[in-house]
This record gives structure tokens, C-alpha cells and sequence, in this order.
């Protein structure tokens, strides 16, 4: 039996794709790129205090959320890393309102990049742990320019996806649609090399993870479940513990690990528009992917999240994730 643990990142992409064997190689080079952006990000994100790089940049992104320059920064390593090697036809990204197109000087693939260039910034000041999550589909639309088209596919339609956490360690979670794998930075290598195999999320936690702080805004069946989860019975674990870091790839990340369940259900503050806080595209659907491959399940409470046909770039959902008995009963309260 071959020790797989410490292997590098490229080696498992390369044996993955090798699996296929009329791969053309071009989805490897593509995560290639992503992780050497996630390396330099990574590198930033560790020495943003000493650089004074915190700080506002005074502009807004298209969700109206403050954006930091360390947000900038990512994006900038994020487009510069991807749009040169020949195998996307277009991006997305949290930061900009529009798509973004490959340079005209560069050849075009086949692929399509949506992403997080670093969620959970109002964490950065405080040197809490924050993220990149991206998603990436196959091109649908002829011609070889990419369009919104090619953007607005289902979850279930992803090629690939993942996430990189900025915490006390840097981590690498992807998947191919081959199970979950983790990669952890060494940093005295300069590479990210495989610590956690063939990821399973525990089938059910003992852990809730939601903005308690919003409860006056949720349905009723929420309500009722997060009580529920805070009354006493043993047999059922109950009650459970309550994390809530504020960072979307964290949360998720401890979640996967050890089980239990993530929510950020929709806010009825207006009861006749009920509005999610995550965006589908390069929040939700990809941690959907990765959490279903894992074992767990993700949904709005009514529907697959994976099932939901995007209709824009920027769409907010309600998202519940994780542990796949926890979400189970979860949608057993919100479905009254
Ligand atoms: P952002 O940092 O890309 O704007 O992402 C939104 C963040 C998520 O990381 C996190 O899950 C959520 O917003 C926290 O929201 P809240 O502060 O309302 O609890
Ligand atoms: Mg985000």
C-alpha cells in the first residue's frame, strides 16, 4: 500500500486526471495556476499586519459589503494567475460587477472560473482565519469567448471545487468530483502536500454554527430548530455546542471536519422578500459540492443547493450545510 499522505498537490491532480486517460491536462494546469495564487495570497495574508496593507480602500463591492485592500489584493493575484495559461474562457469573481473576460492577447479554454477571492473580510483586521473559495465549470456556450451563459450552470454541473483557508495553517480542500482531499502549505517547501485523504464529513455533529445575533429575522422553523438543538437529551448529544467564527470558510471547514451543521438562512426582515446573505455561484454551490462529496448535504431548507439554476452573477441564497442527519432534521422544522 503506497503512503499517499505528504504527497504534493500536483501529484494527486496529475494521478487523478490520469484516471481519464483522454484528459487533455488542461484542468491540472488550471488547478496548477490556482494553487500557486493561493500561495501568494497566503504568503500576503501571513505578513498583512507587518505591511500595513490593512485598511479601507474606501470603495464598496457590487454587495454593497466595505472592501478591504487585502480583498483587492487577492482578486488582482487571482485574475493575473488565471488568465494567461490557455485554459479559462472567462472568470467571475465577488469583487467585480461584470464578467471578467480573458485578454485578448491570451488563448482561450475550456473552462470557467467563478470565485471568492477572500471571503470573511470583516475578519481581516482582526487576524481571524479567512478564505478563497472557487468553482469551476466546463463551457457550454460555442465560440470561444466565455459568457454569462457559461457562468449561470447549476452546482451539480461543476467540474471542480474548492476552497483554501487562511488559518493557522494554510489549507488547500478540493474536489474533482473524486471524493474531498486536503492539502496543508509547507511552507519550508513551498508547497502544499496532502494531509487529510479521501475527506468524510461525520454523519452526524454535536455542533451548530449560525449569527444567533440575526434570530428575530429567521422563519419560524429555524427558530424552533436552534431552540431545539439548545434543549437537553443526551441521547441525541443535545445540547449542542454553538461556533460561529463569521467566516464562511472556516465555519465550513470546521464543520466538514468534525460534523454538525452551518446555517445562514434567508432574512424575513421583509416577510414578503425573504433574502440569503451568501451567493450562490462562488459561495454556496462550490462548499455545496465539496459538502456533498464529503458525505453531508447542503440546501436552502426547500431545495438542493447544487439544483438551483442560477439567473445572475451575484445571487444570494439561504445556505444549510453540512452534516447529513443534522440537515435532515433541520429541513423536517423548516418544512413545518
Ligand atoms: P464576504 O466576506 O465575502 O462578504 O462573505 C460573507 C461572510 C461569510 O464569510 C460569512 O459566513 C458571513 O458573511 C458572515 O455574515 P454575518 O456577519 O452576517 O454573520
Ligand atoms: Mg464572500
Amino acid at each position: 500500500m503506497i503512503q499517499r499522505k505528504g504527497i504534493s498537490i500536483q501529484r494527486q491532480i496529475v494521478e487523478q486526471e490520469r484516471q481519464f486517460p483522454k484528459a487533455s491536462g488542461s484542468l491540472t494546469g488550471l488547478l496548477m495556476d490556482l494553487t500557486y495564487a493561493a500561495k501568494v495570497i497566503s504568503r500576503e495574508v501571513t505578513k498583512a499586519g507587518l505591511v500595513n496593507i490593512l485598511g479601507l480602500t474606501g470603495s464598496e463591492n457590487i454587495s454593497g459589503d466595505e472592501v478591504k485592500k487585502l480583498d483587492v489584493y487577492a482578486h488582482d493575484k487571482l485574475y493575473t494567475a488565471m488568465s494567461h495559461g490557455g485554459h479559462l474562457c472567462i472568470m467571475a469573481s465577488e469583487e467585480t460587477p461584470d464578467l471578467i473576460p480573458i485578454p485578448e492577447q491570451y488563448p482561450k479554454g475550456k473552462y470557467v472560473l467563478l470565485f471568492d477571492p477572500l471571503d470573511g473580510s470583516s475578519n481581516i483586521d482582526a487576524n481571524v482565519s479567512i478564505g478563497t473559495i472557487f468553482s469551476i465549470h466546463r463551457k457550454k456556450s460555442p465560440g470561444t469567448n466565455g459568457t454569462l451563459e457559461d457562468c449561470l450552470q447549476k452546482g451539480t454541473e461543476q467540474v471542480a471545487a474548492g476552497y483554501i483557508v487562511y488559518g493557522s495553517s494554510t489549507m488547500l480542500v478540493y474536489t474533482t468530483r473524486q471524493g474531498v482531499h486536503g492539502f496543508t502549505l509547507d511552507p519550508s517547501v513551498g508547497e502544499f502536500l496532502l494531509s487529510h485523504e479521501d475527506i468524510k464529513m461525520p454523519a452526524k455533529g454535536k455542533i451548530y454554527s449560525i449569527n444567533e445575533g440575526n434570530a428575530h429575522f429567521w422563519d419560524e422553523g429555524t427558530r424552533k430548530y436552534v431552540d431545539y438543538l439548545k434543549d437537553k437529551d443526551p441521547a441525541t448529544d443535545r445540547p449542542y455546542s454553538l461556533r460561529y467564527i463569521g467566516s464562511l470558510v472556516a465555519d465550513f471547514h470546521r464543520t466538514l471536519l468534525y460534523g454538525g451543521i452551518f446555517l445562514y438562512p434567508a432574512d424575513y426582515k421583509d416577510p414578503k422578500k425573504p433574502k440569503g446573505k451568501l451567493r450562490l455561484l462562488y459561495e454556496a454551490a462550490p462548499l455545496a459540492l465539496v459538502c456533498e462529496q464529503a458525505g453531508g448535504l447542503a440546501t436552502t431548507g426547500r431545495e438542493r443547493i447544487l439544483d438551483l439554476q442560477p439567473t445572475e452573477l451575484h445571487q444570494k441564497v439561504p445556505l444549510i450545510m453540512g452534516s447529513k442527519e443534522d440537515v435532515l432534521t433541520y429541513q423536517k422544522f423548516f418544512r413545518g
